[in-house]
């Protein structure tokens, strides 16, 4: 199973965090956009061949390896829409990196600035919600997916400077232990 991306993507962390996870035979292949824009349909990354199979997002990605390991990919209701919660926040955050880098800032257009809001409004909500922290009494255990998801967003937009969390308490004692767990720490982004 070759697993296509780059070592920054939050997207593909998460594919990786379940790789380990799951135990089964598979590598990240480094992937740079130029290759992934001939390579998949949608441009992105990750994508996934594994044999004849081909999966071209991180949800469809993640939710074969958790089928593949006898596992029901997100089970409960709420931690799906914490999911859905994080990766639209997560989307958000990534279209305004993109652009930024090529001038156009949420100053400059209004659809931008709504994106920002939303990123600002879902972080909110975040602090809100039910997450491992201190409730968690044993935190070795793996964390959810929608618990992982909300983790890589937080992480790599703390690497890419994009957030602080100094108004986030919750969410900054979260990702501190979301470090304390070995497939997350294994996969910290890095250029
Ligand atoms: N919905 C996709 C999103 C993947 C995504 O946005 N990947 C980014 C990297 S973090 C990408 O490849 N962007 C390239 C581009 O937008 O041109 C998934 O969950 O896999």
């Amino acid at each position: 199973m070759e697993l296509y991306g780059t070592f920054t993507s939050p997207f593909v962390r998460h594919c990786r965090i379940a790789l380990v996870e799951v135990g089964l035979p598979g590598e990240l292949v480094p992937t740079d956009a130029a290759a992934s824009a001939l390579a998949s349909p949608t441009k992105k990354v990750p994508f996934l061949v594994d044999g004849g199979l081909r999966l071209t997002d991180s949800s469809a990605i993640l939710r074969h390896l958790r089928e593949r390991s006898g596992r029901v990919f997100l089970p409960e209701l709420a931690d799906h829409d914490l999911y859905c919660l994080a990766s639209t926040a997560l989307d958000a955050a990534i279209n305004l990196f993109y652009l930024e880098k090529e001038g156009l800032t949420s100053a400059s257009s209004a659809y931008l600035g709504r994106q920002a809001a939303r990123v600002r409004s879902s972080l909110d909500e975040l602090e809100q919600r039910p997450l491992a922290d201190a409730l968690r009494a044993a935190p070795e255990l793996p964390l959810t997916d929608g618990e992982l998801r909300v983790a890589c967003f937080l992480d790599w937009a703390l690497f890419r400077r994009r957030l602080e969390l100094a108004d986030h308490p919750r969410l900054r004692s979260f990702l501190a232990l979301a470090h304390g767990y070995g497939p997350f720490a294994a996969t910290a982004p890095h250029d």
